[in-house]
């Protein structure tokens, strides 16, 4: 325990926030600017979250850099110059550690401290947190900045220990890279991962085989260098473009549609439209038409351009047949962004193995097996993703009101009203929370959004004297519900996948974002707000039992 040596008081601050990712850095320093003393515990050793775990081979954003930055800061943006139209893991890194160095942000952060427990005591109205390092600490608010894809899933195959050669994670990837020349490398796994590493992996290996399960869709990345034209155009129009990302039903800095639907136009232009939507490339394809992910014909005609497109770059007729076995509507499942993922199979070096209709039986210390073969290997690599929105959340023992643990609150399935605030855990709010759009949207500019929401309630807060926020039961059904009628129209969610809970054995079922677009959103939090807070509750810091008070909080 964190007790004050002289006072044998603990150790308390206004805020604690859990992550140094995207989110954790800027609540941080939006909390600091609202002159509240605050502390960061990160799990790793550095700064940048997804960005600085996720190491692999080929690791890059599939949103264009010029959309994946924050907007907060006018200097950042203008000084920040990005080399790529998708930015690598390195460069992001190199991104996030300038942004916490420039904004002063290292001293509050404690890294390789995992928040193990947090519970929250009404009587004091505060969180007690227990970290990895032995310490408890107390903070009046506690917000999470754990990340929706941070809790990694690896499959419990049989024999896993047994084997002889080195098993990875693509998110436990090692600082230094992996030397895989020569080796015989199994990838298990074919998503957004899979894709990004496979090529890169392919060029070394002796041998690569990739295990895949479920084929998916891929949209080619076209990335390409930004040239000083480019970058001056950037520079130039970041403030429209901003305008545009709050338009934009998932915060990119795009305009709408040609035309809304695949349906309204004949099929001559119809076909020129998806071929520019093709020849641009990257995650806007979702969007070549309003209602890709709405309407079933229109998918229909998007996804059948895609296979055909497909088709065409795999040589072996057998191969190709295995990769555009997709069960199920471009969008259904995350749209993959790739470059020269298909391409790569043309390679005699690569080997792709159907685990859908042999799938792998055990871990053998040689390699693995599936009921129809063996494969011997040197290096296992697993691209099996990760338990996504709730995983991080539910990996701490976060305990409200009564000592109710969150995942008690969740055993049905993850909910928060307007994606902020879970009713029955007080002063804690959540950065891309389920209700949320979260990861369904450019997250960064998401994250920007909870965040100034965030610090807005607590400055409202301050100004009237409130110690103590909730949601309201009622308010918090009615807005999950909202979010499942929204989720129920959509094809999103109509397909087994991690956006639904389906990877984790065991974990409820059902689409935990809003999907009703981050403009939506936007204005829904913005009136919720404007409104006085609508369906939050609040007390005034009188209710709270009387105890030494803290002066930064109340000094304000
Ligand atoms: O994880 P995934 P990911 N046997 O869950 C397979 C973001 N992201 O890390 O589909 C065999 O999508 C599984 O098969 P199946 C992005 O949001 C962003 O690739 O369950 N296979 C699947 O093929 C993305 O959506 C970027 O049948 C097994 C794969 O493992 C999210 O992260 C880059 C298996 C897991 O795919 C997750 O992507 C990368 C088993 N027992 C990721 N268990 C950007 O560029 C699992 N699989 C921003």
């Amino acid at each position: 325990m964190a007790w004050r040596p002289e006072s044998g008081e603990l150790v308390d601050f206004d805020v604690v926030i859990i992550g140094a990712g995207a989110a954790g850095l800027y609540a941080l320093h939006r909390v600091r600017g609202l002159g509240l003393s605050a502390k960061v515990y990160e799990k790793g050793d550095g700064v940048g979250g997804t960005w600085y775990w996720n190491r692999y081979p080929g690791a890059r954003c599939d949103v264009e850099s010029w959309d994946y930055c924050y907007t907060f800061s006018e200097e950042l943006e203008l000084e920040w110059e990005w080399t790529e139209r998708f930015p690598t893991q390195p460069e992001l890194e190199r991104y996030f550690n300038h942004v916490a160095d420039r904004f002063d942000l290292r001293r509050d952060i404690e890294f390789e401290t995992r928040v193990d427990q947090a519970r929250f005591d009404d009587d004091q109205c505060r969180w007690l947190i227990s970290t990895s390092n032995g310490e408890t600490v107390s903070a009046r608010f506690l917000i999470s900045a754990a990340g929706c894809l941070s809790e990694v899933n690896t499959p419990r195959f049989e024999g896993v220990e047994t084997f002889e050669g080195r098993q990875i994670h693509t998110a436990r990837w090692p600082k230094g890279g992996i030397d895989v020349t020569g080796m015989r490398v199994g990838v298990i796994g074919t998503g957004s991962t899979a894709v990004q590493a496979i090529p890169q992996l392919a060029k070394q290996a002796d041998h690569l085989f990739v295990f895949q399960r479920t084929p998916q869709f891929a949209i080619p990345a076209r990335n390409r260098p930004i040239d000083a034209d480019h970058l001056e155009e950037l520079k130039h129009n970041y403030r429209e473009r901003w305008e545009l990302k709050r338009s934009n039903p998932v915060g990119m800095g795009r305009r709408p549609p040609e035309v809304s639907s695949a349906l309204e136009v004949d099929e001559t232009t119809r076909t020129r439209i998806m071929e520019d939507s093709w020849a641009l490339g990257g995650p806007g394809f979702a969007r070549t038409f309003d209602d890709v992910m709405t309407n079933a014909e229109s998918n229909q005609i998007t996804s059948q351009f895609v296979l055909d497109k497909i088709k065409e770059k795999v040589a072996d007729p057998a191969v190709a047949e295995s990769l555009l076995a997709i069960d199920h509507p471009l969008g259904a499942r995350r749209l993959i962004v790739e470059i020269d993922y298909f391409e790569t199979y043309n390679r005699e070096n690569v080997t792709l193995v159907d685990v859908a209709t042999a799938p792998i039986e055990e871990i053998t210390p040689q390699g693995l097996r599936t009921t129809e073969d063996s494969y011997e290997l040197d290096l296992i690599v697993y691209a099996t993703g990760f338990d996504g929105m709730t995983g991080a959340l539910l990996a701490m023992d976060i305990r409200g009101v009564g000592g109710l643990p969150l995942r008690a609150k969740w055993a049905e399935g993850a909910g928060a009203y307007l994606g902020l605030v879970a009713s029955g855990f007080p002063n804690f709010f959540m950065i891309t929370g389920p209700g949320s759009p979260a990861v369904f949207s450019n997250v960064i500019f998401s994250i920007e959004q909870h965040v100034d929401w965030i610090a807005d309630c607590l400055a409202h807060m301050l100004d009237h004297g409130l110690h103590r926020i909730d949601a309201d039961p009622e308010a918090e059904a009615q807005w999950t519900q909202q979010v499942h009628d929204i989720a129920a129209q959509s094809i999103v969610g109509k397909t087994d996948s991690w956006w639904t809970g389906a990877n984790i054995e065991g974990k409820p079922q059902g689409v935990t974002f809003y999907l009703g677009g981050t403009h939506t959103y936007r204005e829904i939090c913005e009136e919720n707000a404007a409104n006085g807070y609508k369906g939050f509750v609040f007390r005034e810091a009188h209710h709270t039992a009387a105890r030494k008070p803290h002066l930064r909080w109340n000094q304000r």
